[in-house]
Order: C-alpha cells, then sequence, then structure tokens
C-alpha cells in the first residue's frame, strides 16, 4: 500500500516537472546553459517576434519572462504569446509579484528570495499565487533566491538582506537550506545590470557544496564572464541586459552559448 503511494507520489511528480527534467537533460548534455532573460516591460512588443527568434537561433535553452517593477499581467501576457509563437523554446517564467504569472507560459520559476526581512517575499506572494497557477496547470520549479550586493532593483523592492560579496559562505548556508528545504534550482543573483557579476568564487563555493544547480545571473555582460561562472560550477547562466542593449541578439547569444557550454571562447 505504501509502496504503492510512493510510486504515484514519483509517477506524478515526474509528470508534473517536465520543464525542469528538460532543463536537467540540457545540463547534462551540454555540461553548463545559457538562458535569456527578456523583461516585459523593458521590450517593444513589436521587436518581441525578432528578439525570440534571435535567441533561439543563437542557442539559449530557454527564455525566461520577467522583471521587478511595473509589470502589467495583461502585457506580459502579449510578451509570452508572442514568445511561445515566434520560437519553439520552453517560456519559463521569473515573477516579481502576482503581476509575473501569464497562463501562456510552460512554466515558472516558483521562487523564494530566501534573504528578503519581509515574509512577502519569502512565503507571502507564493502563498497567494499558487493557487491560480495550479488553476492554470503551470509547472511550478521550486527555486530558492538569494540576492547578492549590490543586488540592485530587485534587492530593493525585494528587501533584501544583501549576502556581502566577500562572504560566499554566506551564501552558501542559504544555498544550502533551499536545497535542504527541497527546491530544485538555487539562483545567485548580483541584480539586473549590475557593475560585476557574482562573484566566481562565491559560485564556486556554492556549487561545490550543494548539490542542486546553481544559476547565476545579474550584470553578466561578457562572454568571458559566463565562461568563468560556468567554470566555477554554475550549470545555468542568466543574460538579460546585455541582450536588451546587443545590436546582433542571435550572434551575441551565439557567444554566450559558445562560451557557456564548451566554458571556452
Ligand atoms: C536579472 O539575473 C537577471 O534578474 C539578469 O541580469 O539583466 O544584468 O543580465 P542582467
Amino acid at each position: 500500500m505504501w509502496k504503492q503511494s510512493v510510486e504515484t507520489y514519483e509517477k506524478r511528480s515526474k509528470g508534473m516537472m517536465k520543464i525542469y527534467n528538460y532543463l536537467l537533460e540540457e545540463i547534462e548534455e551540454k555540461g553548463a546553459i545559457h538562458l535569456s532573460l527578456i523583461d516585459p516591460e523593458r521590450v517593444s512588443l513589436n521587436d518581441v517576434d525578432k528578439i525570440a527568434r534571435a535567441i533561439e537561433k543563437g542557442g539559449s535553452s530557454a527564455i525566461m519572462v520577467g522583471g521587478s517593477i511595473g509589470v502589467m499581467q495583461c502585457f506580459l501576457d502579449e510578451v509570452v504569446k508572442e514568445v511561445k509563437s515566434s520560437s519553439s523554446l520552453p517560456v519559463i517564467l521569473f515573477p516579481g509579484d502576482l503581476s509575473g504569472i501569464s497562463r501562456h507560459a510552460d512554466a515558472i520559476f516558483f521562487m523564494s528570495l530566501l534573504n528578503s526581512r519581509n515574509p512577502y517575499y519569502i512565503i507571502g506572494a507564493q502563498a497567494l499565487g499558487a493557487p491560480l497557477i495550479k488553476k492554470l496547470g503551470i509547472e511550478a520549479i521550486p527555486m530558492g533566491y538569494i540576492v547578492v550586493e549590490p543586488g540592485g532593483t530587485v534587492g530593493y523592492v525585494g528587501d533584501a538582506r544583501l549576502v556581502p560579496r566577500k562572504k560566499p559562505e554566506i551564501a552558501l548556508s542559504y544555498a544550502l537550506a533551499a536545497q535542504f528545504m527541497g527546491m530544485k534550482l538555487v539562483y545567485l543573483e548580483a541584480g539586473s545590470g549590475a557593475e560585476e557579476p557574482i562573484p566566481v568564487s562565491m559560485v564556486k563555493v556554492v556549487s561545490e557544496n550543494v548539490d542542486i544547480p546553481v544559476i547565476a545571473g545579474g550584470g553578466i555582460k561578457a562572454p568571458e564572464q559566463a565562461r568563468d561562472l560556468a567554470e566555477a560550477g554554475a550549470k545555468i547562466i542568466v543574460t538579460g541586459t546585455v541582450l536588451e542593449k546587443a545590436k546582433d541578439v542571435e550572434e551575441t547569444v551565439r557567444r554566450f552559448v559558445k562560451a557557456v557550454e564548451s566554458k571556452k571562447i
């Protein structure tokens, strides 16, 4: 009886984690992968088709859609729909709040801002959004989100007690807590547009000591930085701003993908 219910739970949770399993397969095949982030408030709807096609051709493994400020659900819906119709890549929501949920996405990073001072960003928004996500049938991928100095807009909005850049052991404590609480991914965030990405030494300490994939994002401007973070053990590298600023999105994505996947430029 007990064995049967264990099997049922396992089957159910596997069936519910298609996109997560896809990410794991990509990581296994490529060593580390690149995800492109589109902030719905920083793109024009007219450009989304072109950008999404370029991201897919450039070789990103998935497209994240989200932002911290000014996300309007109706506009987000349009952006996600456009991304879905322009590329075959999975679309994963990266919400800053409840307005970051769209029924057109394949999955959502169901994230808890672990080092926030405000319980709303740790579990409040999540509880409010969970019934909606269940209703819409979007795959929820549990993720621990840790904001490191300087933290940028998300650090401010999320009321984060920023992890000092020279204290990898603090980042590791949160990352281990994320793992022990059953989260499937852990994201080290320096803040969108940060001057410097997460320190390589911090990524190394965290990656060497946790058993879930580490994501690094925020302030990654050059393929060399992405390669260094992947070499330090990050399994997923996220870039957003650099693609918004790129003249040739496809070529820019390609350079990041090459750097991350082969860890060589
Ligand atoms: C922000 O980590 C992401 O949440 C991406 O940051 O815009 O600096 O690439 P950038």
